[in-house]
């Protein structure tokens, strides 16, 4: 098995994998892709600088003026792959009913036949890298390891910033550890001798990303975009992950992780879960206004996805899985997310943003702190930008889900226990989507079953970060309808298990909040400033856990009043803030009928206290 070569090709691994399983495994990969080469990443600086200048050599990396963005790169994708392919994703469970409703399915085996003669042969004319990497803390209980086959160095580099990547994962491999293995191919092989002429190869015509939750496999082609081929963010950390954490008792979700301090020093720990592309990197770094909130301290755990595992001293311990921020950078500015902006300074991967004559990054929004729209720029399809021509045609500079991957450590908010081995205790979970309309501002479920169902029914107006129409509501259960590894309902029920779970060590459970930041006025604006003044928020939430804040009653759980919120420096009347709270009778009858909907679509092993819970809500409503 452990031959050095095969047909030419050196397959020996360095001396300190010892690990027989994965050695095995990478044969077998390689000879079914048949690279040219195999390089096994050590992560170490050297060879990510000797990757990034391949890059650049290929014309896939431009480097940015090292005057205004020391380490800094930017990379245009293929117009064809700007984002996750959610109608080419796959669960291929054993059984369809464990996909469930809400995820495509194919028959494993149907599968596999079909991926075989697309991965055959599919790195030919390029080089397959084994990228080990370590979702969560070195070590850590509540981490897993995966490893990665790309032939794509863009995902090998990216990796590196995205996840604790490199030799020291195979220390905590050793010779029988376990790992989630990750195939990954852009689909575009050379033929014999044939060079590479496309900066960003991919496979225009055909992608899938597959998942195997019972083997705890993935399989990705086509594609070289985030999470379409940083296979350990969504698709392990979600995906596999959720399927882990139903099996084994813990929860894998799409949650930001932030530590909020306040003046005397005591620190809380929240995670909120949100779609893709509605401000998580932005809450998870929040700056605190300075009117009304001096000594206020708010630290980012993670901004995307969290592990949450119950402990037995009964509270709920929360690590980030991921190193790295891969956020969305139009709208990302000093007034939106001053530590974001200030993170971006140096070091970062930037994909599908504007390039400026002096050779930085320019996105949409941007202007908002320089004052001026540059007169003239690269976009991100390498073509000339003026905004002239953006006044004709509508021509974005940056792709509206243009990214940057940066490492966790160059965040200033980055909160000291970030990179703890057993997580922080979390005290709040949040629940937001986007809505225009209906979802109040802020408001506490009562019981967890009420949370529950404020999660599992969330909607949201969907973005620019998968393909398909913008802005329209789909219901997006706790922001995880795009990643949930499992049948949606029988997800729920893991939630609910939790509450027993936890109740049995006799400790409080995390509240549960439901916050919708989005609510428009009749002018088609938003109503609520958003950004560092969600601290307002925040600082409400954290009165209610105290037993601090009385707040009211209402159909869809505990508002606050306009005189429990800190207003001190923001100029935010009685009038505006009931816009944004106030319950429309009209609008939630018609909301709960969408809820029906939802779950009719779910009914397979929906469980029966959620409609319990809707009958409940609805006879508040009409009382
Ligand atoms: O491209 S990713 O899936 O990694 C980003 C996102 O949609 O949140
Ligand atoms: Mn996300």
């Amino acid at each position: 098995m452990n031959a050095p070569t095969m047909q030419g090709l050196d397959i020996q691994a360095p001396a300190y994998v010892k690990n027989a399983k994965l050695i095995a495994w990478v044969a077998d990969m390689a000879a079914l892709c048949k690279p040219d080469s195999i390089v096994w990443c050590d992560g170490s600086k050297e060879e990510y600088d000797r990757l990034c200048e391949q890059l650049v050599q290929a014309g896939t990396f431009k480097k940015l003026n090292p005057a205004k963005r020391p380490g800094s790169f930017l990379a245009w994708s293929d117009p064809s792959d700007v984002a996750r392919v959610e109608d080419r994703t796959y669960i291929c469970s054993a059984k369809k009913e464990d996909a469930g409703p809400t995820n495509n399915w194919m028959d494993p085996a149907e599968m596999r036949a079909t991926l075989q003669p697309l991965f055959d042969g599919c790195m030919k004319g390029r080089t397959m890298y084994v990228v080990p990497f370590s979702m969560g803390p070195l070590g850590s209980h509540i981490a897993h390891i995966g490893v990665e086959l790309t032939d794509s160095a863009y995902v090998a580099v990216n990796q590196r910033l995205m996840t604790r990547m490199g030799k020291a994962v195979y220390d905590v491999l050793g010779v029988d550890g376990e790992f989630v293995p990750c195939m990954h191919t852009v689909g575009a092989p050379l033929a014999a001798g044939e060079k590479d002429t496309t900066s960003w190869p991919c496979n225009p015509k055909v992608k899938y990303i597959v998942h195997y939750p019972e083997t705890r496999e993935i399989w990705s082609y086509g594609s070289g975009y985030g999470g379409n081929a940083l296979l350990g963010k969504k698709c392990l950390a979600l995906r596999i992950a959720s399927t882990m954490g139903r099996d084994q008792g813990w929860l894998a979700e799409h949650m930001l992780i932030l530590g909020v301090t306040n003046p005397e020093g005591k620190k809380y720990h929240v995670a909120a879960a949100f779609p893709s592309a509605c401000g998580k990197t932005n809450f998870s770094m929040l700056v605190p206004p300075e009117a009304g909130f001096a000594g206020w301290k708010v630290t980012t755990i993670g901004d995307d996805i969290a592990w949450i595992k119950p402990h037995a001293d009964g509270k709920m311990y929360a690590i980030n899985p991921e190193a790295g921020y891969f956020g969305v950078a139009p709208g990302t500015n000093m007034h939106t997310n001053p530590n974001c902006m200030r993170s971006l300074d140096k070091d970062v991967i930037f994909t599908n943003v504007a390039l400026t004559d002096d050779g930085d990054v320019w996105w949409e929004g941007m202007e908002k702190d320089t004052g001026v729209i540059p007169d003239h720029l690269i976009d991100w399809q390498g073509k000339d930008w003026t905004p002239q021509i953006a006044k004709e045609t509508g021509a974005k500079a940056a792709h509206p889900n243009s990214r940057f991957t940066v490492a966790a450590t160059n965040n200033p908010a980055l909160d000291p226990q970030w990179d703890d081995a057993n997580g922080v205790a979390i005290d709040a979970f949040i629940f937001g989507g986007r809505r225009s309309t209906t979802v109040p501002l802020v408001t506490e479920a009562r019981t967890w079953m009420e949370g529950v169902y404020m999660a599992a029914t969330m909607g949201s107006e969907t973005t620019a970060a998968a393909f398909g129409a913008q802005g329209v509501v789909r219901r997006d259960p706790f922001a995880m309808l795009p990643f949930c590894g499992y049948n949606m309902s029988d997800y729920f029920q893991h939630w609910l298990d939790m509450e027993h779970k936890l109740e049995e060590t006799g400790h409080t459970l995390p509240k549960i909040f439901c916050v919708n930041w989005f609510r428009k006025g009749e002018d088609g604006k938003f109503v609520w400033p958003g950004y560092g003044e969600n601290m307002r928020v925040l600082k409400w939430m954290i009165d209610r856990i105290e037993g601090q804040a009385q707040g009211q009653d209402t159909m869809f759980g505990v508002t606050p009043t306009y005189a429990e919120i800190n207003w001190k420096g923001l100029d935010f009347t009685a009038q505006q803030f009931a816009t944004v709270t106030s319950i429309d009778k009209a609008a939630w009858v018609e909301e709960f009928k969408l809820h029906t909907e939802h779950f009719d679509k779910l009914a397979y092993h929906l469980p029966q206290a959620l409609l319990d819970t809707k009958a409940a809500l609805e006879k508040r409503l009409a009382a």
